[in-house]
C-alpha cells in the first residue's frame, strides 16, 4: 500500500524566496542586522496599522513579550489567569516571581469565566492574564469592569488572535495590554517572534527600553530590561508577510467552513463556530469528542490519526495547572477547575493551514466520520 504524506496540526506559510532574496541583498549592503534597524523600524509601523492598533513594539517572541508586559505594569503579588492554554502563559509569572491563581474557564469559547474571579482575588492580587484561547475574544467588557472594581490591571495573552477584531475594532485595543506571538505555527510568522500592543507612547517608550537591556540612552539603563529584539531579518519577513495575510486567512477560512459543514450533526462531535460580529482568523481548528456518544475516547481518536498519518495536538492537555511547577498550588486543584479539565480531555486540534488540499481534508474527514 502507498504511504501516505505525513500531515501536521499546521506548516508555516513563508513569503515567496525571490521576494526574501531582494531585503537580505539590502540588509548585506547597509550591514544593520539589529538593534532597531530601518526594516525593524517600517515594520513595526506597517504591522500596527494592518492591525488597526496604535502603538506596537516587536519581540524575539511571544513568552519574551509576556515576561516584560508585567514588568513594564510593575505586576507583582498574584495574577489571577487560565490553566487552558500553553505553557508560557502561566510560565510568563513564574519568571517575574508572580504566584499564578487559576480560575476556571467558560463553557461555550473556553476563555477565563468572569463569574469566577472576584472570588479568587486577594489583597496580593495585582492584575489579570486572560487569553483569547484559539483566536475566542474573553469576555473582556465583563473582565474590564471586575478590573475596574478592584484596580487591576489586564494583559490579554492574544498569542492566538492575530487579526482578530470585534465590530471592526481590533481586539488588541482592550485591556492595558496586549501580546502576540509570530511562532513559526502561528497565523501570521516571522520564523520565531512577538509583539506588545500598548495604548499610549510613554508606556511603548518604556517597553522599548525594556526589551533593549532597559538602555533609555547610551549611558542611562533606567531597569533591569532583558534582549528581546527582533532582528532585521525576521522584520524584513515579517513586511513580506504581510502582503500575504489576508490570502493567509480567507484560505483557512475556507478550510474552517468545509470541515464545519461536514462535521456538523456527527454523533459526539462538538465544534466551535464563528461569533456574530466577530473577524475570526482560524488559527487553530479544535473539535471536542464526547467519548460516550461518538463511542470513541480523544485519545483513542488520536491515535487513530495517528496511524493514518495526521497528526492532531490535544491543545491544551494536559491543563497548565497539572505541571509538576503548578500542580500544588491551592488553585490548581482538578476541583476548582472542572471545566477546564473536562475541556482538555475532549479537545483535539485538527491540521488548518493555508497550503492544506482538499483530498487530504477529505481524507481527515473520512477518518473522523466512518469509524
Ligand atoms: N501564549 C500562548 C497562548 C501560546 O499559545 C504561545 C505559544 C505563547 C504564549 C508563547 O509564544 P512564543 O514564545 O512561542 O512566540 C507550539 C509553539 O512552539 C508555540 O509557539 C505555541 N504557542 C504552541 C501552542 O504550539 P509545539 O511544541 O506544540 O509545536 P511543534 O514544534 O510541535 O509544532 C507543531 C507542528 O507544526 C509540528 O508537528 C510540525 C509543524 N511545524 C512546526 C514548526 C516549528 C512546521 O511545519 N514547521 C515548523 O517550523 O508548540
Amino acid at each position: 500500500m502507498k504511504k501516505t504524506k505525513e500531515i501536521f496540526v499546521t506548516q508555516p506559510s513563508l513569503p515567496p524566496l525571490e521576494e526574501f532574496t531582494e531585503y537580505l541583498k539590502q540588509i548585506w549592503g547597509s550591514k544593520i542586522l539589529t538593534n532597531n534597524g530601518p526594516f525593524h523600524k517600517q515594520f513595526e509601523n506597517e504591522l500596527a496599522d494592518y492591525l488597526g492598533v496604535k502603538y506596537l513594539s516587536l519581540f524575539a517572541n511571544g513568552t519574551l513579550a509576556l515576561v516584560s508586559a508585567l514588568q513594564a505594569l510593575r505586576v507583582t503579588g498574584e495574577v489571577i489567569t487560565t490553566p487552558f492554554s500553553f505553557v508560557a502563559t502561566t510560565h510568563s509569572l513564574w519568571w517575574n516571581n508572580i504566584k499564578p491563581v487559576f480560575v476556571d474557564i467558560e463553557p461555550d469559547y473556553f476563555t477565563l469565566a468572569p463569574e469566577k474571579i472576584e472570588a479568587a482575588i486577594t489583597p496580593q492580587t495585582t492584575a489579570i492574564l486572560p487569553v483569547h484561547v484559539y483566536g475566542n475574544p474573553c469576555k473582556i467588557d465583563e473582565i474590564q469592569k471586575i478590573a475596574d472594581t478592584y484596580g487591576l490591571k489586564v494583559i490579554y495573552d492574544a498569542a492566538h488572535a492575530f487579526g482578530v477584531r470585534i465590530n471592526g475594532n481590533s481586539i488588541l485595543n482592550f485591556g492595558d495590554l496586549s501580546i502576540l506571538s509570530f511562532h513559526a505555527t502561528k497565523v501570521f510568522n516571522t520564523i520565531e517572534g512577538g509583539a506588545i500592543i500598548c495604548h499610549d507612547e510613554k508606556t511603548k517608550k518604556q517597553i522599548d527600553h525594556l526589551k533593549n537591556f532597559g538602555f533609555a540612552g547610551e549611558t542611562t539603563v533606567i531597569a533591569p530590561g532583558i534582549n528581546a529584539k527582533m532582528n532585521e531579518l525576521q522584520a524584513a519577513y515579517g513586511l513580506l508577510q504581510l502582503k500575504y495575510i489576508e490570502e493567509y486567512i480567507s484560505k483557512r477560512k475556507e478550510i474552517a467552513e468545509l470541515y464545519r459543514r461536514e462535521l456538523t450533526g456527527v454523533k459526539g462531535i462538538r465544534l466551535l463556530h464563528d461569533i456574530k460580529g466577530v473577524d475570526h482568523s482560524y488559527t487553530y481548528f479544535p473539535v471536542f469528542i464526547d467519548e460516550k456518544l461518538y463511542d470513541e475516547s480523544r485519545d483513542a481518536l488520536y491515535e487513530r490519526l495517528k496511524k493514518n498519518n495526521i497528526y492532531g495536538r490535544r491543545y491544551f492537555y494536559p491543563l497548565i495547572s497539572q505541571f509538576p511547577t503548578y500542580r500544588g498550588l491551592p488553585s490548581a486543584k482538578p476541583g476548582n477547575l472542572l471545566i477546564a479539565n473536562s475541556i482538555a480531555e475532549q479537545v483535539i486540534c485538527l491540521p488548518i493551514y493555508p497550503d492544506l488540499d482538499k483530498m487530504t481534508i477529505k481524507r481527515i474527514l473520512n477518518i473522523l466520520i466512518n469509524k
